[in-house]
């Protein structure tokens, strides 16, 4: 494993990624690179049910939904879906997006009560002629169109709710993951296992490539707050012809910059998957020279081709990607 990491970081990961096996044995077109990628370690089993999807001919716009909604379901991840960390009243929000080749768009923010967020963007995009639904209404939205309302506030997220309100500084910290700073008995935002926002990249056995963004935001944030994850162009951006890219990190810098648009355009203009990805870094890092450890800012950009790469302003991030050969995870180069 280490060796194969280490020959992917050594080709900057700009190489397509290995052929398919025989179509017979994978279940998928000839000439076609299949492939599924996702920021974080628990993109490996959001990316195994995407994997799935690809591999009985599905599109990748069904295997982004259904890879993104393995976290979501998960409460024991507090970052995404049930069990999300709330916001600094005690409620969970949550900020979604999907887009597809043709550019087809469908997003929810500060959504309430409603599990699998990524669904909801998804019927928005299709049963709607809009591409945001926001709070109240999409929480209408979403119970018209059959969804289930729940409680997503689970007894350990409350616990660490409450926790935080003893220190009650407001400073909400995403992925620091090397940092013991904000750390909070139990789990504990950017801590090791508080890992941010799933965004998931798919190319299909059609070549068509297709993303998927989900998250609960940032642990304690202001109430109504909303991020990058949900906005295209920010947390996520897909453009058939070129590529696609999602991002983890401080969703405001994200929305400064465009930044998962950025990476597409660095694509478009002939930069690597991972240059493009690294040159966003560069252009958030540059605004805060001082931000040595408190910013945190990360990108994973899928071409149209299959190659692959991701970046990182601060050490930790890793990605995880789904081939016809295998699965693994990818500790991104970093600019610090
Ligand atoms: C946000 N970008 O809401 C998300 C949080 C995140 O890694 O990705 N953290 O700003």
């Amino acid at each position: 494993m280490p060796l194969r990491r280490d020959f992917l970081r050594l080709l900057g990961l700009t190489a397509a990624l290995p052929a398919l096996p025989a179509a017979a044995a994978s279940g998928i077109a000839p000439g076609s690179q299949p492939v599924v990628v996702s920021t974080w370690n628990f993109g490996e089993t959001a990316n195994a049910a995407a994997w799935q999807v690809l591999e009985s001919r599905g599109s990748a716009l069904d295997a982004v939904e259904a890879g993104a909604r393995v976290p979501e379901a998960d409460p024991d991840n507090h970052s995404v879906g049930l069990g999300g960390y709330p916001d600094r009243d005690g409620h969970v929000t949550l900020d979604a997006c999907v887009m597809d080749h043709l550019g087809n768009l469908g997003s929810v923010a500060c959504l309430e009560e409603i599990v699998h967020a990524v669904s909801v963007a998804r019927r928005v995009m299709e049963k709607t002629p809009h591409v945001l639904l926001v709070g109240e209404g999409a929480l209408q939205f979403a119970l018209a169109e059959g969804f289930e309302r729940q409680d997503l506030l689970t007894p350990e997220a409350a616990a660490a709710w409450r926790q935080w309100q003893e220190t009650a500084e407001y400073r909400p910290q995403p992925n620091i993951e090397r940092s013991n700073r904000y750390r909070m008995p139990g789990e504990l935002p950017g801590g090791e296992t508080n890992h941010d926002t799933i965004g998931i990249l798919a190319l299909d056995g059609a070549g068509h490539l297709a993303g998927a963004c989900t998250t609960s935001g940032m642990a304690f944030k202001m109430r109504g707050r909303v991020g990058d994850s949900p906005i295209s162009g920010a947390g996520l951006f897909v453009d058939g012809e070129v590529g696609a890219a999602t991002a983890t990190g401080v969703g405001e810098e994200c929305l400064r910059i465009c930044g998962s648009h950025t990476v597409v355009e660095l694509m478009r203009h002939g930069r690597s998957p991972e240059q493009a990805c690294r040159e966003a870094v560069e252009r958030i890092a540059r605004r805060h020279p001082a931000s040595r450890d408190d910013l945190q800012m990360a990108f994973v950009a899928l071409r149209s081709d299959g190659a692959l790469g991701g970046y990182s302003l601060q050490p930790g991030f890793n990605f995880a990607i789904r081939t016809a050969s295998g699965s693994r995870l990818v500790e991104a180069p970093s600019l610090r």
